[in-house]
C-alpha cells in the first residue's frame, strides 16, 4: 500500500475506521490534534493500530524542543515530521538521537508542495546534505514538482522512504510522485473533502496501480 490520509479538518478522525486497512497510514495535522488532543489521537490510533501514524508537527526549532514536543507523542504515533532547512547541529541531530531512543521514526521535508517552496529548492542541495548526516527513515519530497523527488531519491538512494503530497487538491495526480520514485502519496483533501471517502481512497490507489505499471512498462515508439 503506497497511500497515507492527511488528516486536517476537524472530524476527519471518524474516517480512521472507513479507511483502516485501505490506507497505509494515517497523518495527523495540527489543527486536528488541536481539536482532539493527545487522548483524541490515541482513542484514533487504538482503533488501526496496525496502521502507520505519522504527527505532522512540521517541527522547526532548536533540538532541545523539537525533542521535547516528540516526547509528548511517544507510544502515540509512529513518526514525526520535521523541517530539513533548520540544520544538523543542535536542531536535528538531537531531535533524531531522541526518536531513535524512543524507537520513533523521524522524517524530515527536503522540499514542499505548494508554489512558494521554490525557496527551499533553492537550498536543496544543502537541505539534503542534512538530511543525509541525520539519516532519518523518511523524507517529505512533493509530488507537485516530480523533478524534486527524483532528485531526493538519486542522492539519498532506496534506504529513505520518499513521503510526497501535493496530489488532487494541489494539483498534483495519484501516481505522479509514485512514477518518479515516490513510496507514499500524502493525500488530504481529495479524500477527506470527498462524499465518499473509501472509494475515493479505492480510486487513488486504483490509479497509482495503473501509473506504476505505465512508467514502468517500456514506452512505445
Ligand atoms: P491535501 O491533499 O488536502 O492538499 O493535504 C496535503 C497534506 O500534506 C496536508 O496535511 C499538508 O499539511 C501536508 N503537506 C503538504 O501539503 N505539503 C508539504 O510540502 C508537506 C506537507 O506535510
Amino acid at each position: 500500500m503506497t497511500l497515507i490520509v492527511a488528516l486536517d479538518k476537524p472530524q476527519s478522525l471518524g474516517l480512521v475506521d472507513t479507511l483502516c486497512g485501505v490506507a497505509s497510514g494515517f497523518k495527523i495535522g495540527v489543527p486536528l490534534l488541536l481539536d482532539v488532543g493527545l487522548e483524541g489521537l490515541r482513542r484514533a490510533r487504538s482503533r488501526c493500530s496496525d496502521a502507520l501514524w505519522v504527527a505532522d508537527m512540521k517541527l522547526a526549532d532548536i533540538g532541545h524542543v523539537m525533542a521535547l514536543t516528540a516526547r509528548r507523542l511517544a507510544g502515540l504515533v509512529d513518526a514525526v515530521i520535521a523541517h530539513g532547512f533548520v540544520g544538523l547541529e543542535s536542531a536535528l541531530d538531537i531531535l533524531a538521537e531522541e526518536c531513535r531512543r524512543m524507537g520513533m521514526k523521524l522524517v524530515v521535508i527536503a522540499s514542499m508542495s505548494h508554489p512558494g517552496s521554490r525557496i527551499y529548492d533553492k537550498v536543496l542541495e544543502d537541505v539534503l546534505e542534512v538530511i543525509e548526516a541525520v539519516k532519518p527513515w523518511g523524507v517529505v519530497a512533493p509530488a507537485t514538482r516530480p523533478n524534486i523527488i527524483r532528485r531526493v531519491r538519486r542522492r539519498l538512494g532506496c534506504s529513505v522512504a520518499i513521503l510526497s503530497p501535493g496530489i488532487g487538491a494541489q494539483g498534483a495526480s495519484p501516481g505522479d510522485a509514485i512514477c518518479a520514485g515516490a513510496d507514499y502519496e500524502i493525500v488530504g483533501r481529495a479524500i477527506t473533502s470527498s462524499e465518499n471517502p473509501l472509494q475515493a481512497a479505492r480510486n487513488i490507489l486504483e490509479q497509482q496501480r495503473r501509473c506504476r505499471r505505465a512508467c514502468r512498462e517500456p514506452q512505445q515508439t
